[in-house]
């Protein structure tokens, strides 16, 4: 495939703030943005929003290569190292890589006729599990008086993509009623005052799902301690509570439980059920590595805008693979109605999908779950 036209515009992402959109021969892609966002991540942009655009809309070289498969973004990577003479292809931003290389993908797609998945890893048949966020907390609410741990997950147990998000919309439904509230975050999450254990209370009586929690420890921890609302933890007291968090509540799924820095405080935790790291291993090998070597976690969150290349992020699950660390491949909290995240989640593997469950942004990606699984079958 050739590339013939190729064009990058500013959006409005869920949060009402710009992002980047790309289109390739009339396939367009966009990237996401966080807010919790980790200290290592790449960087969204080179310059800024407005350089990238520019670079891309005069990007004529792309117009030379040809792309015939996953492996031909490689050609793209070189291409940009060498005509923004960047060391990584990284730095390129990971926004504008993400939605570049995405995009590109997308035409191939519709160039060879095929569905996206299926031009990233035709051999894929696995259909990631949903995690759901559905009380909100942390830096993605708005309400004063907002839990602390930034989100309450389910994760349902039923045996196909489209029963779990039909339950998944059921529950939120319901806890809508229990918390007397209207108002959602920015993933579409309940807002709430209610404090944490109660909320695990109410989550620990629902059938057919499990429970998991992002911490997103980062957001509350100052000055070498963790700030609650009516209690200040030290890094050993805290490792004590997420330890009996999980004995309690049955918690499945537990990311983020201590700051970002803290691999060896990651492997006190007890490993029975899933320890994801996020913004400890921001998708960037060299971190899974340092993870993976202090035994601080058994799963990770996979973002590709954490990242920007798709050829690291495929290496990166690859790697995980090998050293069974289970994958959850992720929104982010400020999102486009693109679903290629779906396909992504799919094509490299991931044994979950965190997308959350309400609005338009979240549906957008479980309906395509249930799309692909529907072809797949
Ligand atoms: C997280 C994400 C997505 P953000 O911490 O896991 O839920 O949040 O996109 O703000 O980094
Ligand atoms: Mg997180």
């Amino acid at each position: 495939m050739l590339i013939k036209e190729i064009s990058a515009r500013k959006i409005k992402d869920s949060r009402s703030e710009y992002t980047i959109e790309v289109s390739i021969n009339g396939c367009k892609s966009s990237s996401p943005s966080g807010k919790s966002t980790g200290k290592y991540e790449t960087p969204c942009y080179h310059k800024s929003l407005d350089w990238n655009l520019k670079s891309i809309n005069n990007f004529k070289e792309l117009k030379e290569i040809e792309i015939n498969s996953f492996e031909d973004l490689k050609k793209v990577e070189s291409l940009i190292k060498k005509k923004f003479k960047l060391k990584k292809v990284n730095s390129f931003g990971a926004n504008a890589l993400f939605a570049l290389e995405s995009a590109i993908l997308k035409a191939l797609a519709k160039n060879s006729k095929k569905e996206l998945w299926e031009v990233v890893n035709n051999k894929s048949k696995k259909i990631p599990v949903p995690v759901g966020n559905i009380i909100g907390g942390g830096l993605h609410s708005h309400n004063e008086d907002h839990p602390v741990f930034q989100e309450f997950l389910i994760i349902p147990q039923l045996k196909s993509a489209k029963r779990n998000f039909h339950l998944m919309q059921m529950i939120h439904k319901e806890l809508g009623f229990i918390f007397k509230t209207k108002k959602v975050n920015d993933e579409g999450a309940w807002q709430t005052d209610a404090d944490e254990i109660s909320i695990l209370t109410v989550l620990s009586r629902l059938k057919n799902i499990k429970i998991g929690l992002d911490v997103a420890a980062n957001s509350f921890y100052c000055e070498k301690k963790y700030e609650y609302k009516n209690k200040i933890l030290d890094r050993n007291s805290q490792i004590f509570f997420m330890n009996n968090l999980i004995k309690d509540f049955n918690i499945l799924y537990l990311e983020d439980p201590l700051q970002e820095e803290d691999f060896s405080g990651f492997s006190k935790i007890n490993k029975k059920n899933l320890i994801v790291g996020d913004d400890l291993t921001v998708t960037h090998i060299d971190r899974v590595k340092r993870a993976i070597k202090n035994n601080s976690i058994n799963a990770m969150i996979v973002k590709p805008n954490q990242n920007g290349s798709l050829i690291q992020v495929k290496e990166i699950c690859d790697f995980c693979k090998v050293n069974k660390i289970k994958i959850i491949v992720s929104h982010r909290s400020g999102e486009t109605m693109d679903s290629a995240l779906a396909d992504f989640a799919v094509a490299f593997g991931a044994d979950y999908i965190k997308c959350g469950i309400s609005t338009k942004w979240r549906e957008s990606k479980l309906k395509r779950l249930v799309e692909i699984e529907n072809k797949i079958k």
